[in-house]
């Protein structure tokens, strides 16, 4: 059972980067992306050249979304893409052969579509609607476990997951999760990843 948080800038000032990655990698999560809808290049490259080191010294995989180029300048792990950005094999080589390439995936035909492309992960969602990818529907729990039985690369779950539904989440089937806003507006990032952790157990 992986946790997969993503630094994303909707929620974490420029200046905060190195205080919230430290707090994720340190508080044991398995990835971490960044994320940064509205920023130049530049600015991303300088997010990028922050947070990567951070995920080195912990062991993380550090995962750029979107911009290959920027991932490859800093030597990422991987990048995540959404449906509409394009070729997984060129992206994949944009980004300088990186290991891992997930896709957002939002119903069983992507999933495996995306499986097929040649994806190393997928994210599976919104489960539920969230205001970190406003205007997107829920697709709900109900194919968490059928996507799980079709597709062999890694599913994570994501959208709307929080201490209070994760439960559900997983026993609707999902193995890893990600958790994006509950995480990041917690008060103690730690002690948040630890509960996720139990409940992932089953402890909780
Ligand atoms: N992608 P939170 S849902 C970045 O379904 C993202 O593809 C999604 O954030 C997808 O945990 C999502 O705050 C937002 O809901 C996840």
């Amino acid at each position: 059972m992986k946790i997969y948080a993503i630094l994303d800038l909707g929620y974490v000032s420029v200046k905060n980067i190195i205080g919230v990655a430290t707090e994720l990698c340190a508080g044991g999560v398995d990835l971490l992306q960044l994320r940064a809808k509205n920023h130049t290049d530049d600015e991303i490259l300088q997010m990028a050249k922050i947070a990567r080191p951070i995920c080195t010294k912990h062991g993380i995989p550090f995962i750029v979304n979107d911009y290959p180029h920027v991932a490859a300048m800093v030597n990422a792990d991987g990048i995540h893409l959404g449906q509409d950005d394009g070729d997984l094999a060129n992206s994949r080589r944009d980004a300088g052969n990186c290991s891992l390439v997930g896709r957002s995936t939002h119903s069983i035909e992507q999933a495996e579509k995306a499986q097929a492309e040649g994806a190393d992960y997928i994210g599976f969602g919104p489960l539920h609607a969230t205001a970190t990818k406003p205007g997107r529907p829920a697709i709900g729990l109900q194919d968490i476990a059928e996507v799980y039985r079709r597709v062999s690369i890694p599913v994570y779950c994501i959208g709307g997951i929080n201490l209070q539904n994760l439960a559900a989440v997983t026993a609707a089937g999902a193995e890893n999760a990600v958790i994006v806003s509950d995480l990041l507006q917690s008060h103690d990032i730690p002690s948040y990843i630890q509960r996720a952790r139990n409940i992932l157990a089953g402890t909780n």
